[in-house]
């Protein structure tokens, strides 16, 4: 078979990533851009269950696309220059698409992250990539990380920890181990104890990883920018054993500091399998403590304990420093990478004034928030709808009363039949085939000064005129001279005659249940004013709705006066007919699609044209 490469990763290394993992391609990106790189290392994503298409990234400030394709084949068509495959397949589609990947020549190395792929089929993989000059790092790993090269996926954990350990700029040593969790500790440790680390490999936890510590040691060997190796061992299986061969033979020349972990294994009675497949001692040869005393005798350098591995990592470097083996470089500060939004929040590293405020619902917990009440409660207590209205509108837990007067008004508000404004407008809508909310709104358009849409200037202009001291007939008469209209006065067919008995359901309860009617008896007053003037200026169910409601806003005991005056200034007392009339919209609207209703056409000879005269130039 054709040799392996032993350069795994350079500067320009791009790579193609198996599977939708955005965040650990974000995470690759982000070490390229500290690690100076001119152009991201990821070339393409293959994901084979959405159509092609682009993800954005961020490179540094910059927002760049992505190309994802659904096929490998076209990824590797598209993308000659991708000598790299990490695939995040899952343990079942992972054998797959690890074959397919060495079917493209251009692929000299292939990482597989994966867990639990079963021995049968990496062994195969392995014999494979043996015939292919493929390069595996894994199954079961986190991959790689050669600094101001290449990284592997979320090798080297969060920038923060890249930073702290220097990743993004070559050192002198180059390690091997098994999982991503030593792959940190020793990037850790050699950072803090050396120039930093040339190129680390995690092998992976399987008991037949897809390339060796001795292929990775061979290669560090054979690489003329690392001064140093360190193997990361573990107990289970025999591979360190050709670590020890290959110093006592000479190839090994370089120093190389070891340990294999899981020494504490001895202290049990029994076998004890520890946390990767492979890590279990099947024989005395592969205990952590026969390897260590193994490695020793052959001349690698085995310090006593985990504890000690730094202080043993420092002085062989050390005195690599002092016989001019390794000349430490000059530290350039790397390029600020801009943290991400989500994460400095975490952090508590910055602030943003909210778009939005709001405070009268929370939906964000497990249950529904109404002004503080969660849902189950409102229900519990049986606040019914002018309950949640007061909740969501006032933001009180209103008196009963209050809540019941509110329904009232809605109930009363609901309909007043298809001659006015607002329903003429939602059966003509209606009769013009549009939809539900089309005609709703076309009738809600309507409401304004004139038509339902005066609860709140009647009760600014009664409260003003009343807490003003002004007699019921100076009001009158003060309009009068304004030139103004009473709103909430006057109705195109109700009258002292013919009275609106709507109002009058409402007089009772409100006498009945309010704890003041100050303003409703003033606007009684100028009723009784206006109705001697003209027998249809009665106080309508707007005007009656409006002052009642101030009555209501100032002696329930729930608001200020000054919260009290704010309802009515914001608007809140339109509302109730808004809200209310709805019903009666929708209901028309049901009613002439019931009623398979034409499209309306108003007859001529109910329109009368005025049209200017014909006028000669
Ligand atoms: N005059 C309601 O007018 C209406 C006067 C007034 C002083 C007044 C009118 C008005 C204020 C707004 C208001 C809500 C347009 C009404 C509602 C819901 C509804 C509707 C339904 C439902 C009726 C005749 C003479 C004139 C006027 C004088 C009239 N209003 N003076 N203050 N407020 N009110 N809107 O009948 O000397 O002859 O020139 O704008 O409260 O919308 O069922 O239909 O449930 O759907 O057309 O109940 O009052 O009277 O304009 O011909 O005036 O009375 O100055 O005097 P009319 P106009 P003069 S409830």
């Amino acid at each position: 078979p054709a040799a392996k490469a032993t350069t795994l990763f350079r500067k320009n290394t791009k790579a193609i990533v198996w599977g939708m993992q955005t965040r650990a391609v974000q995470g690759m990106m982000d070490f390229d851009y500290v690690c100076s790189r001119e152009e991201p290392s990821v070339a393409a994503m293959v994901y084979p269950f959405t159509g092609d298409h682009k993800q954005k990234f961020y490179w540094g400030h910059k927002e760049i696309l992505v190309p994802v394709y659904k096929n490998m084949a076209d990824a590797m068509k598209r993308h000659p220059e991708v000598d790299v495959l990490i695939s995040f397949a899952s343990l079942r589609s992972a054998f797959d698409s690890t074959i397919e990947g060495m079917q493209h020549p251009q692929i000299h190395t292939i990482a597989i992250i994966a867990e639990g792929i079963p021995e049968a089929q990496t062994r195969k993989l392995i014999k494979m990539a043996d015939e292919k000059a493929v390069t595996i790092i894994g199954p079961a790993t986190v991959g790689g990380i050669k600094p101001g090269c290449f990284k592997i996926g979320n090798t080297g954990g969060m920038l923060d920890n890249i930073l702290a350990s220097k990743l993004y700029r070559p050192g002198s040593v180059a390690y091997v181990s098994r999982s991503g969790g030593m792959s940190n500790e020793l990037n850790n440790i050699i950072s803090r104890t050396t120039d930093g680390v040339y190129e680390g490999v995690a092998i992976g936890g399987d008991r037949y990883p897809g390339s060796t510590f001795m292929e990775h040691v061979l290669r560090y060997q054979d690489t003329p920018g690392i001064k140093m190796i360190v193997m990361l061992g573990e107990i289970g299986g025999t591979e360190e054993y050709k670590i020890c061969q290959g110093i006592r033979e000479g190839r090994i020349t370089k120093p190389v500091v070891c340990w294999c972990i899981g020494t504490c294994a001895t202290m049990f009675a029994s076998e004890v399998q520890f946390g990767h497949a492979g890590a279990c001692a099947n024989q005395a040869s592969e205990t952590a403590v026969a390897k260590n005393q193994a490695l020793r005798d052959a001349g690698a350098y085995v310090p006593k304990s985990f504890d000690e591995l730094g202080n043993v990592i420092k002085t062989v470097y050390d005195e690599l420093v002092a016989n001019g083996t390794i000349i430490p470089a000059q530290e350039v500060p790397p390029p600020t990478v801009p943290m991400d939004y989500s994460w400095a929040r975490e952090l508590g590293l910055i602030r943003k004034p909210a778009s939005f405020m709001t405070s009268i619902c929370d939906e964000r917990g497990q249950e529904l928030i109404y002004a503080g009440m969660p849902i189950t409660e409102v229900f519990k207590e049986e606040m019914g709808l002018g309950g949640v209205l007061g909740l969501l509108w006032f933001q009180r837990r209103l008196p009963h009363y209050a809540c019941k007067f509110i329904e009232m008004c809605l109930m009363v508000t609901a309909d007043h039949g298809p001659a006015v404004s607002g329903a003429h407008n939602t059966i003509v809508c209606t009769r013009a085939g549009k939809d539900l909310i089309s005609c709703l709104t076309s009738g809600l358009l309507t409401i304004g000064d004139r038509f339902g849409g005066a609860l709140d200037a009647a009760a600014k202009q009664f409260s003003k005129a009343f807490d003003s001291g002004m007699l019921p007939m100076e009001f009158v008469n003060k309009m009068k001279k304004d030139g103004k209209l009473i709103m909430g006065i006057g109705h195109r067919v109700k009258s002292i005659n013919n009275p609106d008995v709507r109002v009058q359901i409402l007089k009772d309860f409100v006498k009945q249940s309010f704890p003041s009617t100050q303003l409703l008896d003033y606007a009684l007053d100028v009723e009784k004013i206006t109705t001697s003037k003209k027998p249809n200026l009665i106080l309508n169910v707007d005007g009656f709705i409006g002052v009642a409601f101030v009555d209501l806003l100032r002696t329930c005991g729930g608001f200020t006066r000054d919260e009290a005056d704010e309802f009515v200034e914001i608007g809140a007392l339109n509302g109730i007919f808004v809200l209310g009339r709805s019903m009666g919209f929708i209901g028309h609207y049901l009613d002439q699609k019931r009623l398979k209703q034409g499209l309306y056409r108003h007859p001529w000879d109910d329109i009368s044209y005025v049209l200017p005269e014909h006028m000669s130039m």
